[in-house]
């Protein structure tokens, strides 16, 4: 990997700034280290849960123009399985393990659980993503905890208890207003935060039948045409808060990627393209930001320039 794209982020060291997101891939240890080797500065599991999660039966995604509907339904092999793929993980990018639960207690136990993992050599370096902003499990769970700063803060600090690993707290665009949810996980000690998760839900109908082509009916939106939401929340955040953040929404080229820094993200997820463009898009999206950087002569990630108020 090009020196210029080597980055730190929550005191970790990372080989590229591009980070898988949650749910893009499942959580094996194999199919994390391929990622890896794809140019991928970090890979992040699918979300955790106490007990493993079957998910919505299929279909569970559908194209839409300009991107993408899914509601998998956080369909997962639970902790314990995730823990057991992660400590035997080998890869050089960075691991990010999501977690997701429905109250602090539960949050707490699962920070607990990946906390003890983290003893092992292997997995010291991990860092903890909390996803607090699922949108399709509304029938199950209700609103996002991340739609309320009391819950934010609740978990935040529950979890922060319960682990010494740095917590990322991912967050929903589905809100009127970010920034006071935002600012109260910063305040309840999260370390970095991660914007932003899918959009809405939304629909599509099938024509013929005339009825909801998801069979959860609804489903978060993603890809290309969420850009500019993504960037004027991450752009909004950064001005509003001091940890860093992972920017993600519709990244799909370099160019979206230095657009994604340039808002104000200190790491740039790419998941949705991954699923149009294969694996090789890391390795084309590094490529094109060090011929940026080097055209631009700028010798760090840190040194690309953000858009200012
Ligand atoms: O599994 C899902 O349906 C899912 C999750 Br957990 C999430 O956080 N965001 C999303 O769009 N889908």
């Amino acid at each position: 990997m090009n020196n210029l794209l080597k980055t730190t982020f929550l005191n970790r060291d990372f080989p590229s700034p591009l980070v898988l997101p949650a749910g893009i891939m499942g959580v094996s240890a194999s199919s994390m280290e391929y990622i890896s080797r794809s140019g991928c500065g970090a890979v992040t599991t699918k979300s955790l849960s106490l007990s493993p999660r079957k998910g919505h039966p299929g279909p569970v995604t559908e194209p839409v123009t300009g991107g993408l509907l899914n509601a998998m339904g956080l369909c997962n092999p639970g902790i314990k399985e995730g823990l057991e793929e992660a400590i035997a993980y080998k890869g050089d990018a960075g691991l990010i393990i999501s977690l997701f639960a429905t109250n602090a207690k539960e949050f707490a136990e699962l920070a607990k659980q990946t906390d003890e993992s983290a003893k092992t050599d292997k997995m010291q370096k991990a860092l903890i993503e909390l996803n607090l902003s699922c949108p399709n499990v509304l029938d199950e769970f209700g609103t996002p905890l991340a739609a309320s700063s009391v819950e934010v803060t609740r978990i935040i600090k529950a979890v922060k208890a319960s682990t010494t690993l740095p917590v990322i707290a991912k967050l929903s665009p589905n809100v009127t207003d970010i920034i006071p949810i935002a600012k109260a996980a910063e305040e309840a000690g999260a370390d970095a935060l991660c914007l932003i998760n899918t959009l809405g839900p939304g629909l599509a109908i099938d024509i013929e039948t005339v009825k909801p082509i998801l069979s959860n009916k609804y489903g978060g939106l993603s890809g290309a045409c969420v850009k500019p939401i993504a960037l004027r929340l991450v752009h909004l955040v950064s001005q509003a808060v001091s940890i860093p953040i992972i920017g993600m929404g519709g990244v799909t080229t370099w160019e979206d990627a230095v657009e994604m820094i340039m808002a104000g993200a200190d790491m740039v997820g790419i998941g949705t393209a991954v699923m149009d463009e294969g694996m090789e898009i890391y390795q084309k999206v590094n490529a094109g930001m060090v011929e940026y950087m080097e055209a631009k002569k700028i010798t760090s990630i840190n040194n690309i320039p953000r858009l200012e108020n």
